[in-house]
């Protein structure tokens, strides 16, 4: 590994030597490492798996094009702050914003902000309230770009109709011995059918408009500073067209989540009310007139198909024999999968209650 990083180095990095490296490991899909130069400057190198994305450079196109589009919505911060509050990718000597090496994979490079946390899962309201308000800033900075001109970078990644096809193909695949285990989980995925398909039918009619969206807002993809304060939103290589309901939902389904999503004890997993309203109260104080009451009134709904979308995908990666997700032990996906599904009941006894 050290040979290829060494030549990213050189081609985003002539100016400074390279002193050490280590590998930073939470993603499931992309290789990550941490970079830090004999001039202690820190950057976050990533190889993007050419397998999951099929236009690297269009993915690149796309986040580089935000990150560009928030520097100058923040033009009022100082250099020094907006390269703590927004990524920052650096160029290679030929201008570029990814380079190539000889295997045909494609690397970016942007600044490590330094002092700084992640949560895997959130115990404080505050974090909630925080995470809320730092996604909520987001969505208020991107909705005057125009989305049709993001690229697609998964085509169909929230489509519910898209990921029910994969997952009836999964079922004529799987091998036995994974559909027996599988089974309470593949009819829970039916059943939730109908009403899962609901967001979807109202972005395809047009009811629900179509915005610039993150598309991974999962609790770790938001950075913190050490009071706690939300410092900046990372991870963006899904940023394409979507509605606001994939932000929303998929940033609940991390946050109000008592445990991690990978959690096997599922006595541990609950839906967390509290945070639910913590996140929304931030979310809303910065979206502001950005979000409609039409969009707003399905905020609940969002959370519960976001949850049930990951469900599903874990399931279906389960089924066909983990193709897709990494991960580290036999079953893993189908862990992830109950998980989710747990949450799911949590999370209708808890609206249940409210409403
Ligand atoms: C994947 O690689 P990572 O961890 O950023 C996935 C997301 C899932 C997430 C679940 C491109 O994101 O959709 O929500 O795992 N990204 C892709 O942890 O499929
Ligand atoms: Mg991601």
């Amino acid at each position: 590994m050290i040979g290829v990083l060494r030549d990213v180095f050189d081609v985003f990095l002539a100016g400074e030597e390279f002193d050490s490296f280590a590998e930073l490991t939470s993603g499931h899909i992309n290789d990550t490492f941490l970079v830090t130069t004999k001039q202690q400057h820190k950057y976050v190198f990533q190889k993007i798996n050419k397998g999951v994305f099929p236009d690297v450079p269009g993915l690149i196109g796309n986040k580089v094009n935000i990150s560009n589009h928030l520097h100058h919505k923040l033009s009022n911060l100082t250099k020094k702050e907006r390269q703590r509050r927004i990524l920052t990718f650096l160029q290679t000597s030929g201008g570029e914003s990814f380079y190539t090496d000889q295997n045909g994979d494609f690397w970016n490079v942007t600044i490590f902000i330094d002092e700084s946390q992640t949560f895997e899962t959130v115990t404080d309201p505050e974090v909630a309230y925080e995470g809320g308000k730092l996604f909520g800033e987001f969505i208020f900075l991107t909705t005057d770009f125009d989305s049709s001109k993001l690229v697609e970078v998964i085509p169909n990644f929230h489509n519910m109709y898209f990921r029910f096809d994969q997952f009836r193909e999964s079922l004529q695949n799987a091998s036995e011995e994974r559909l027996g285990k599988a089974k309470s989980y593949i009819d829970r995925a039916n059943e939730l059918k109908k009403e899962m398909l609901i967001l979807q039918d109202l972005k395809d009619s047009g009811q629900i408009r179509t915005r610039v969206t993150h598309n991974d807002t999962k609790i770790s993809n938001a950075l913190f500073d050490l009071e706690g304060k939300g410092l900046c939103v990372i991870d963006t290589d899904t940023i394409m067209p979507g509605i606001i309901h994939y932000d929303f939902g998929d940033a609940i389904r991390t946050i109000c989540n008592t445990a991690a999503e990978d959690e096997k004890d599922l006595e541990k997993v609950e839906f967390n009310m509290d945070f639910y309203e913590a996140y929304t109260k931030g979310f809303l104080e910065k979206t502001g007139d950005a979000v409609s009451d039409l969009e707003r009134k399905y905020f609940p709904l969002a959370a519960k198909t976001m949850i049930f979308i990951m469900a599903l995908r874990f399931l279906t990666d389960y089924l066909n024999n983990d193709i897709y997700y990494k991960t580290s032990f036999p079953g893993h996906n189908l862990v992830r999968s109950a998980n989710q599904f747990k949450l799911i009941q949590s999370f209708e006894e808890v609206m249940g209650r409210v409403s």
